[in-house]
């Protein structure tokens, strides 16, 4: 088939070549990007149980890095593998969740030997690849594409439950801009199923070990409010880490905690590095852009999300940024003072 018929393919038409496809491979490969998020889980488990429901002949492997704890309890994440068993190439690979082949990583290769390959993706950045493509940059996750192509009867509970946990975690509990009415359609359908949106939520979203809810406690109540109350800040430390025996993935939330405080305009978050530079996460509500701040240290991010890695003193590094934080404030500030003078003249 050329490229340009594909391209003119119809969902429908598109729809149906996925199904032909399943059919007709014997050897079937799901895989997502490495460090795989909860889209990226929810994908590939959705996408894997519909397969292995329908066709409990074929052989479907599902290669994936290992992923964290919390998600153990859906089903068949204990099939995650990071092996290809034969030598011979798949006969059908799926890239979900992936803007590009790199992102595949060590599974790039696999992807690249398969004999029919189908790209499912949300990201805007993606370019298309691969043989069969879903690319939805509207979607507000890998999730809520699957869910278009699949056939209502023939997903399961236990499906639904994986295309719900990716939605929820793209969009971050139905918060993030990307949530559109599709995505509450979407999700609202899955709850059709019987899923138990709450434990989902909670178990794969909010729920933190003890030590993690101690070492946020602890951020939250070191923390120093700068400014007059519009920013603020909190350190943690490498005796810390040792301390609590943990790592950064484990301060996850800390500065969103710190960032909804009342009043606040900007939140900053250090943390000491193995090298003893400091990792700092920025936050902000709505007048002040952190990537432009990020940027000046050689990080980077978004308007509202943006982080860097400094070299030198915490009390250093948190007056350099205030100052540029009260700047923006000063700003922002004339700038609204100057439109209300045009508008009362
Ligand atoms: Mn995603």
């Amino acid at each position: 088939m050329s490229t340009d018929k594909r391209e003119n393919m119809t969902f429908a038409e598109r729809k149906k070549e996925f199904e032909l496809q399943i059919q007709n491979a014997e050897t079937i490969a799901i895989s997502g990007h490495m460090n795989p998020d909860g889209d990226c889980i929810g994908s590939c488990l959705g996408l894997y149980t519909y397969i292995v429901e329908q066709y409990p002949e074929k052989q479907v492997t599902l290669l994936l890095e290992p992923v964290q704890e919390k998600f153990s309890f859906l089903k068949y994440a204990d099939q995650i593998t990071q092996k290809k068993e034969s030598t011979e190439p798949y006969d059908l690979f799926f890239s979900l969740d992936c803007s590009d082949t790199e992102r595949l990583h060590e599974f790039k290769k696999y992807f690249e030997e398969a004999k029919y390959k189908i790209c499912v993706d949300h990201h805007f950045t993606n370019q298309g690849f691969g043989d069969l493509q879903f690319i939805v940059p509207d979607a507000s996750s890998t999730c809520e594409v699957l869910f278009s192509m699949f056939d209502w009867e023939k997903i399961s509970l236990a499906c639904a439950q994986d295309l719900y946990m990716g939605i929820v975690h793209d969009t971050g509990v139905f918060k993030h801009t990307n949530t559109t009415r599709k995505t509450m359609e979407t999700a609202g359908a899955l709850l059709e199923k019987g899923i138990h949106s709450e434990d989902i939520i909670d178990r794969t979203f909010y729920k933190k070990s003890y030590v993690q809810n101690q070492i946020l406690g602890r951020a939250l109540m070191e923390s120093i409010v700068l400014l007059h109350g519009k920013v603020i800040f909190s350190i943690i430390r490498k005796r810390d880490f040792d301390f609590y025996g943990i790592n950064s993935s484990d301060l996850d939330g800390i500065i969103d905690q710190l960032r909804v405080t009342e009043g606040i305009e900007c939140a900053i978050l250090l943390y000491e590095k193995e090298d003893g530079n400091f990792k700092v996460s920025m936050r902000s509500n709505d007048a002040v852009d952190v990537s432009a701040i990020a940027q000046i240290f050689g990080g980077g991010g978004h308007i509202k999300a943006a982080g860097c890695t400094v070299h030198g003193q915490p009390r250093d590094i948190v007056m350099n940024i205030t100052h540029m934080v009260e700047h923006q404030l000063n700003e922002s500030g004339e700038k609204q003072e100057s439109i209300y003078d045009k508008r009362n003249s």
